[in-house]
């Protein structure tokens, strides 16, 4: 039974998926730096870990053979956090990774990499890099790391573009970029036993009626969600379209490609 170690796994997409993790056969260690927002099930295996600290990280990668590397900041916010947790803190977990043997890993990666891209833009796994914000120059740090580790040392990555995962869009833009819970799910179970995983970028999104992002390129993983935004619609029912000049309406990264710089 392979075992699996999820980071950030007290946060938003920890907290959808650890009901529907057992489903995979795999055995579990879920780790953050807080407490889980649902407290432990029986039989789940917590473990505490600050991603700054690389001694900690060290002992819970330990004995994994796959990671799903969700820990981490998810927003825009402070450069000096952002570098602190998203960049050492990245580091801290591949190359632990590269030290416990780990051979699989998932980057939950954002689409924030490429939000300056236009929303009339169909863009796929080789478009520009196009950060929207410090966060999102993060994740294309993140995805860089991986692809170095996957090159130099050979340990595979599911470079995870994740548009908006959460119970259900929020907003009209997340029509576009949301993706389901269970689609996430079938896609880590497909990272976890596909024969050759490769270092692929992915667009986490589900298969919804308007979509700015083009998997073809990861084809070979055979992933195809199942789930639309589309039984939202009616949420929407009413959305009056904004100004197309207005950067939160013409990009793909909404308001973070609107917002200003974060400042200290
Ligand atoms: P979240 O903010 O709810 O959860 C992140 C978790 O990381 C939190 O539980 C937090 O305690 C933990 N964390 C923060 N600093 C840490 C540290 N120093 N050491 C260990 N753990 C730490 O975020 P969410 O929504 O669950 O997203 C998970 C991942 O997916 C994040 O990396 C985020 O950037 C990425 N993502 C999420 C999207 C979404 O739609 N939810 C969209 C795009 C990317
Ligand atoms: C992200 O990267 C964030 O983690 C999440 O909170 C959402 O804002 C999402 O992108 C999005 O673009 O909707």
């Amino acid at each position: 039974m392979q075992q699996v170690l999820m980071t950030g796994a007290a946060g938003g997409i920890g907290t959808l998926l650890r009901p529907l993790l057992p489903e995979l056969g795999v055995r579990l260690r879920l780790s953050d730096v807080t407490d889980p927002q649902v407290p432990p099930a029986a039989g789940e295996d917590w473990a505490m870990a600050d991603l700054t600290d690389f001694e900690a990280v060290a002992r819970v990668v330990a004995g994994m053979d796959a990671i799903l590397h969700f820990g981490g900041i998810s927003t825009e916010n402070r450069a000096d956090l952002i570098h602190e947790i998203n960049v050492k803190g990245t580091y801290n977990l591949y190359e632990a990774a590269r030290k416990a043997g780990v051979k699989r890993i998932l980057f939950a990666s954002s689409n924030h990499v490429i939000g300056f891209h236009p929303r009339e833009s169909r863009i796929d796994a080789e478009a520009e890099i196009r950060p929207d914000s410090l966060y999102g120059v993060s994740k294309a740090y993140g995805e860089a790391l991986a692809k170095y580790y996957w090159l130099k040392f050979g340990i595979e990555s599911l470079l995870l573009r994740i548009g908006s995962c959460f119970p259900e869009p929020k907003d009209r833009r997340m029509m576009a970029t949301w993706m389901s819970d269970r689609d996430m799910l079938r896609l880590i179970g497909t990272m976890l036993t596909v024969p050759r995983l490769g270092c692929p970028v992915v667009y986490g999104v589900s298969n919804n009626r308007e979509s700015w992002w083009d998997n073809g390129k990861a084809a070979y993983l055979g992933w195809q969600p199942q789930d639309s935004s589309e039984r939202f619609a009616a949420k929407f029912a009413d959305f009056v379209p904004g100004d197309p000049d207005d950067p939160a309406v013409k990009f793909q990264g909404g308001g973070f490609a609107k917002a200003g710089h974060y400042e200290d």
